[in-house]
């Protein structure tokens, strides 16, 4: 059997939102990026309220992670990703780390180091991010992080910087 056929890489997605009904943001981007061909929902976090990191002018936002199987390689999966951020009207301003309607990151691929211009996994700022590391402890407690360590650490380490989990 042709073993491309069977790979499927187990996926941890970062979702974020700060403007527009964030919390529906996020429930939309998980129903997009469920239907997308070649992914499959293994789970999704609670939502989580939390303050801005970075630029303080800005909303507070809601975050989540979702944990995906899926057939694409790396830059395929990226680029359904930013088609679903571009969808729900993402505009790229030139500032950075400013407010956003939808931001999707690959956190984790598979056991994967990833080092392209356009995408760095595991995500470069995971490891001093609660509202990555919280969602993610949530729905893998027993996650090694390549080239990071366990997620039970990394979340030890992590102030909660007013991260709250939602109902
Ligand atoms: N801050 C929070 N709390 N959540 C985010 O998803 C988030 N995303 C970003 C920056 C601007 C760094 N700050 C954030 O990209």
């Amino acid at each position: 059997m042709n073993n491309s056929e069977t790979d499927w890489i187990t996926v941890y997605i970062g979702l974020g939102s700060n403007l527009a009904n964030p919390s529906e943001q996020i429930k939309s981007a998980r129903t997009a990026i469920t239907h997308t061909l070649g992914v499959r929902e293994l789970a999704f976090s609670s939502l989580y309220h939390s303050p801005p990191m970075g630029p303080q002018d800005q909303p507070d936002y809601v975050n989540a992670v979702i944990c995906v199987a899926t057939e694409l390689p790396p830059m395929d999966l990226l680029r359904c990703l930013q088609g679903i951020e571009n969808d729900q009207g993402r505009v790229r301003k030139d500032q950075r780390w400013g407010a956003r309607t939808l931001d999707l990151d690959v956190l984790i691929y598979g056991d994967r180091i990833i080092d392209l211009p356009d995408l760095i996994v595991p995500h470069t700022g995971l490891a001093e991010r609660a509202f990555v590391l919280y969602p993610l402890y949530e729905i893998a407690p027993q996650l090694l992080v390549p080239g990071k360590g366990h997620i039970a650490d990394l979340t030890a380490k992590c102030p909660m910087n007013g991260l709250r989990r939602l109902d």
